[in-house]
């Protein structure tokens, strides 16, 4: 199954995998790349010694490529910028964003880059300023996320640049590959499926909290402040979303998510912690290897579309 992003790219499958805060680490990112897919170590807020450790142990579980998420709004991302280039890391994929500033620095390394983007005008900007691809993300997507959904983004974007896209957001099957390959994509980033894998190194509750999910139990928690962020509703989005009704600062809200992601990942508080997921998650039924999801999702894609 070739197309431009899987010769960019180096891999058998077109599938990425997303750079999930706390959760795409070196176990899960290795996994990916095993199974034929791109992993992807998430850069989040980690500072960049942190990410440098991550790149190390990654490199000792798999002589495939993988690549680095950059969070951009990390107060660490120009460290961790650095950190990619000098651990020889050949792709980069970046989020919550414009990474600008960084691709000439990239691009001189030889990095293949693959900004994140939720419109048309910065995918624009960034074939620009050389991207190699973009990730045309969606609001299905769990984490943070903008206004236009998978279905209206990924074909504006494809009719506005010429360099791949990858779909994002709301991708949980191999029907939603084909149907990603149909609005235009050359490659899929998938981030909730792969967080109930078994390589995942995720609180056990954090997976159930998925595998449990129904479709209305994904919500929006901070659009007033401009930051959304979609997860699965739990007593903290209740009381976020109580205290956003009444109108309080950003400031008065913060106090509830500080911390919180880590808490559900690793200590498994999935009422008070915040569980990120995509709307996808009600379509999750099981943990399964990441070289299962990514052989059953293409083996079903495969077929819709009759690639052989
Ligand atoms: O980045 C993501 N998803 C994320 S990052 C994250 S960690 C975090 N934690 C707490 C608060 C905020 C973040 C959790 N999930 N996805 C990629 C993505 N990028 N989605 C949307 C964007 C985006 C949004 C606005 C990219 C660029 C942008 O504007 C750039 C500009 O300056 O025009």
């Amino acid at each position: 199954m070739k197309t431009r992003v899987t010769e960019l790219l180096g891999i058998s499958y077109p599938i990425i995998q997303g750079g999930m805060a706390w959760v795409a680490e070196h176990h899960l990112a290795a996994a990916v790349s095993e199974a034929g897919g791109l992993g992807l170590i998430g850069g989040a807020n980690a500072p960049g010694e942190v990410v440098r450790q991550e790149i190390r142990e990654a490199k000792k579980l798999t002589d495939k490529p993988f690549g680095v998420n950059v969070m951009l709004m990390s107060p660490h991302a120009e460290d961790v910028a650095k950190v990619v280039v000098e651990e020889g890391i050949k792709v980069v994929t970046t989020g919550a964003g414009n990474p600008e500033k960084y691709m000439d620095m990239w691009k001189a390394a030889g990095i293949k880059v693959i900004p994140v983007v939720a419109s048309v005008a910065l995918a624009r900007r960034m074939e620009k300023y050389g991207a190699d691809a973009v990730v045309a993300e969606g609001c299905e997507s769990g984490g943070h996320i903008g206004e236009q959904t998978t279905m209206t983004l990924v074909p504006q974007v494809k009719d506005a640049i010429s360099i791949p896209v990858i779909a994002a957001g709301g991708i949980g099957d191999g029907r939603g590959i084909a149907a990603a390959f149909m609005l235009g994509a050359e490659a899929v980033q998938i981030g909730t499926r792969f967080v109930v894998s078994k390589e995942a190194v995720v609180h056990e509750n954090y997976k159930q909290r998925i595998i449990k999910a129904k479709d209305i139990d994904s919500v929006v928690t901070g659009r007033s402040h401009g930051h959304p962020i979609r997860g699965l509703r739990n007593k903290m989005t209740r009381e976020y979303v109580k205290l956003e009704q009444e109108g309080k600062s950003f400031e008065e809200l913060e106090y509830l998510t500080l911390g919180a992601l880590r808490k559900a990942v690793q200590e498994g508080d999935v009422d008070f912690g915040t569980v990120m997921a995509g709307q996808i998650a009600g379509m999750i039924s099981k943990e399964q290897t990441c070289k299962e999801i990514i052989e059953e999702m293409m083996a079903r894609a495969s077929e819709l579309m009759n690639w052989n």
